[in-house]
Order: C-alpha cells, then structure tokens, then sequence
C-alpha cells in the first residue's frame, strides 16, 4: 500500500481549517494507505512557547487526531520528539540545503515580519525539518492544506538534487520522492475577520478562527461577528467577495451538501439567514468530536498506550532511513 506522512504543530486547538484542509483527508486515506501521523512538537517551538501550553497542547492534539476519525488500528500516531531521527536528518539535509532556498519560503517571510528581532533560526529551518520528517517515512505521498505546498516542493528539491543525485544510485535513489495531496476543497480556510488571511492558530485575534473545542455558544458568537460584505446573497468565487465564497466553503462541506446544492439554496439568502444555518452545520459537526475528545481526555493511559506503540513503529522505520544517509554521506557505523 502507498504510504502517507503528515502532521499538524501542537501550537493551539486545531481549527476548522486544519481540519477540512488536512485531517478529514488523513480519516480517508487511512483506510488506502499505510498512514504516519505525528504531531510536530519540535516545530511548534520555531516562535516563541510557553512549556506548560506546548505539553498541554502536544496531548490534545494528538486526542484530536483520535476524536476526528484517525483509528490507531489504521494509522501509526507519534509525537515527532520522540523519535530523534528527525533531529538527526534534519542536520544533514542542513548542511546540503542552500540558505537562499530557505529565505524564499513565504512562510518564513511572512512570520518573521511578525516575529521582528526574534526570528530564530528553527523558523528558517523549519522546511528542512518538515523534509526530514516526511523523507524518513519513505511516504509516497504527504496529505497538507495549500499553504504547505512550497514545503512540500522544498523536500521534493532536497530529495531529489541535493541528496541523491549527489550520493544515491540512480537505480536504488536513498529517498523515495513525495508529492503533495491537496483537497479540492478546504485547502485554504480563511480567516473570519478577513477572508484575504489564512486561519491560523497562532493569529492573536481569537475571533478569527473557530477551533475543534469551541462551545456551541463560542461557535455563535464567533459567525454573529464574522467579517461580511454588503451584498445579499452567497457565492463563490467572486474575487472581491472573499468572505462570502470561505463561509460558503465551509457551509457546502460541513453541512454535507457540497458546493452545488449549497450555492443554490444560499445564492439569494441574507447575512442573517445564512449565519443561522452556518452556525448550526459547524456545531452540529463539531459534536461527534467533541463527544470522542471528552471520553479520551478521561482516559489518559489509553492516549498514552498509542502514543508509545505509535513511537515504536514509527522510530523503526525513521532508524532504518537514517542507517541508510549515514551510509551514503561516509559517516563510520558505530559497531
Ligand atoms: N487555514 C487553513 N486551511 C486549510 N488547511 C490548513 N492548514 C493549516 N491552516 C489551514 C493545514 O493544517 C495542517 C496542520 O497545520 P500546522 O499545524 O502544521 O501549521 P500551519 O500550516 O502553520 O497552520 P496554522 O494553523 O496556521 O498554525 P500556526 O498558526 O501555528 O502556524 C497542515 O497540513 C496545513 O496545511
């Protein structure tokens, strides 16, 4: 079966658009592929953290993954810190990655504008890190939301140019190459307060995401003050109507209707009607996983027995791989 590796950084709740742009695909593609699912602690510390927030979060959201369908039976859960190969490879692929194919990555621009004088330098490494997490996996493919994309293309070029072209056989490459697994729709969830900005869990206005966790009460509040036009009716598509096509977006999926049935019935509805009905899809999907996450949060050695079983299947095949560079970059075997 083709293999999948991917994760999210336990930076904060996972909101809805982690959720449609990356994990209702993992569900899927669990039952088709061998499926590696981590959560990216390591990278969560690239800004700036809060030790009590990120061991916090690290736990919920690997409940998270659990409440939103990832079945342990099916896919392999681990935490990225616990297995030291990622930390390993990542210092190889350092030293053969140029500094510049870093400083082009528009996620390194645009959050070191906002991090000022403290970018560090896991931020600019973060693509190289997210590399190694994937390229020791050996995974065919790497299920992300749009706004991973040029990582993805960076692991690609690293894979390919830098290492084994440089020290494979082109018969038997090192790295198997990923590509990148987009969803048609939910790749690119934008914010409530302004549909030109990506969601993002580490945007400090808290109204501009909905979470996995959020009450029906929050989930209500959040849409009243979602960011609107003056325009009746919804569509999508309109360039200069953003926020119209993201909440109609996530109204099609989340409301099971799709984008055909939902365009119709929305195309001649008011704000207020279409906020109503949006609020009741998003919490009447959020339920199920919040009803999975309670139970599991109670149960915390079962979070703790998948996670160790997880991190014993996954540094198997991270050692393996990381044999393999040493091998190919002359580095002595410890006997
Ligand atoms: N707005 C989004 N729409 C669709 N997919 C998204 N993803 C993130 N935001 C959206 C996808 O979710 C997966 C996990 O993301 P991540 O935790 O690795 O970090 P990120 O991409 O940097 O997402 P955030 O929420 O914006 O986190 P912060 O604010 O901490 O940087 C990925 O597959 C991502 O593409």
């Amino acid at each position: 079966r083709p293999r999948i590796l991917s994760g999210a950084q336990p930076t904060g709740a996972l909101h809805i658009g982690n959720w449609l742009g990356a994990i209702r695909n993992w569900a899927e593609l669990q039952h088709s592929h061998e499926t590696f699912l981590c959560v990216v602690d390591l990278h969560a510390i690239t800004a700036a953290h809060d030790p009590i927030e990120l061991l916090k979060n690290t736990r919920t959201t690997a409940a998270l993954y659990l409440a939103c369908g990832i079945d342990p039976e099916h896919s392999t859960v681990f935490i990225q810190s616990h297995i030291s190969a990622h930390s390993e490879l990542c210092w190889l692929l350092n030293c053969v990655t140029p500094l510049n194919w870093l400083e082009r990555m528009i996620q390194f621009k645009e959050k070191s504008i906002k991090q000022g004088n403290n970018v560090s330098i896991g931020l600019l490494d973060y693509p190289v890190m997210m590399a190694a997490d994937i390229l020791l996996y050996n995974a065919d493919f790497v299920p992300v939301g749009e706004d991973q994309k040029q990582h993805l293309e960076l692991a690609r070029d690293i894979a390919q140019q830098r290492i084994n072209s440089r020290f494979g056989n082109p018969e038997k490459p090192i790295f198997k190459v990923p590509q990148a697994l987009i969803m048609k729709e939910g790749a690119r969830i934008m914010s409530l307060s302004d549909g030109r900005n990506k969601m993002s869990k580490s945007d400090p206005d808290i109204n501009s995401r909905i979470t996995l966790l959020d009450n029906p009460d929050l989930v209500t509040k959040k849409i009243k003050r979602a960011k609107t036009d003056s325009t009746i009716g919804l569509e999508f598509g309109n360039p200069s109507r953003p926020e119209a096509d993201n909440l109609l977006t996530i109204y099609a999926i989340l409301s099971g209707k799709g984008m055909e049935v939902a365009s119709l019935e929305c195309a001649e509805m008011g704000w207020g009607t279409f906020k109503r009905i949006l609020t009741e899809a998003i919490v009447s999907a959020l339920h199920p996983i919040q009803t999975k996450y309670k139970e599991l949060m109670n149960d915390p050695k079962y979070l703790d027995d998948i996670l160790r079983k997880g991190s014993l299947k996954a540094c198997m095949v991270a050692d393996e791989t990381l044999g393999r560079v040493q091998d190919a970059l002359g580095f002595l075997r410890k006997e």
